[in-house]
């Protein structure tokens, strides 16, 4: 299955600025075997993919409404995201869940607007530093992701993406080992078996937090890692041409 690389640029890059990275990018880009994908803020969807249009780089969201339309101030629907040009659609991000109240109920939601919106949505799940402390990660990233499922009715492999992202490691510096990302992926792909029996092994399961061009092939060698959710590393061109070039 074909690593994805997704990239979370967070609230950060205006849309000119953002066109501007992609020019730098497409002149850059190396040979990679991995899918790239940008996640971006909405607002700048648009100028992204005209500028990408002829390239192979998809995009994404950082969030989804989890209606369709309608009387929701603020809110952005998958229709007005795949118009744009969204194919993906982040979805439980840690900080959405840690500033913006969002609990698993409401992130099953959005990835079930997201699929029938025809997007993907990349499910993200993972325990915080108390939870990791008292040992009891696996079953805690388990039950989330669980929940995080529970509405989204699955009809093929392609239809999402797990992203395991242990909150400690994000934006810290701190990397889980690629065998603690290993174990988890494997966790999770047991579990994904238990839900969606025939499909669970085409799924692809990321790893995010901290993750670097120093780290990258190491954690997705896990048998169970497909890629990965890179943030801060994420934002620099040269950093993403070699994020690319070790997969
Ligand atoms: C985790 C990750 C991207 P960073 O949030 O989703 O960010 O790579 O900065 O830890």
């Amino acid at each position: 299955m074909k690593n994805l690389l997704a990239l979370n640029w967070k609230m950060n890059k205006t849309p000119s600025e953002a066109v501007q990275w992609a020019k730098e990018l497409r002149a850059a880009l190396p040979q990679t075997s991995a899918e790239l994908a940008i996640m971006a803020p909405a607002i700048a969807l648009q100028g992204l993919s005209l500028e990408l249009k002829d390239s192979p780089v998809k995009l994404g969201a950082q969030d989804i409404s989890a209606h369709e339309s309608g009387a929701y101030t603020g809110e952005i629907s998958a229709a007005m995201l795949k118009d744009v040009g969204a194919m993906y659609a982040v979805v439980g991000h840690s900080e959405r869940r840690e500033y913006h109240g969002e609990s698993s109920q409401i992130v099953a939601a959005k990835a079930a607007a997201a699929i029938a919106g025809g997007l993907v949505p990349i499910i993200c799940v993972g325990e915080g530093l108390d939870v990791r402390e008292k040992g009891e990660q696996v079953a805690y990233t388990l039950d989330q992701l669980r929940d995080s499922l529970s509405q989204v009715p699955v009809l093929g492999a392609d239809q999402i993406v797990i992203a395991y992202e242990p909150v400690w490691a994000i934006g810290t510096g701190k990397t889980a080992t690629a065998a603690d990302a290993g174990e988890m992926a494997d966790a999770i792909r047991g579990a994904l078996g238990g839900l969606y029996r025939e499909y669970a092994d085409g799924v692809r399961i990321l790893y995010g937090g901290s993750v670097k061009p120093a780290n990258i092939a190491e954690i997705c060698a896990q048998t169970n890692v497909n890629g990965a959710l890179v943030g801060g590393a994420s934002l620099d061109v040269a950093s993403v041409v070699g994020l690319a070039a070790a997969l």
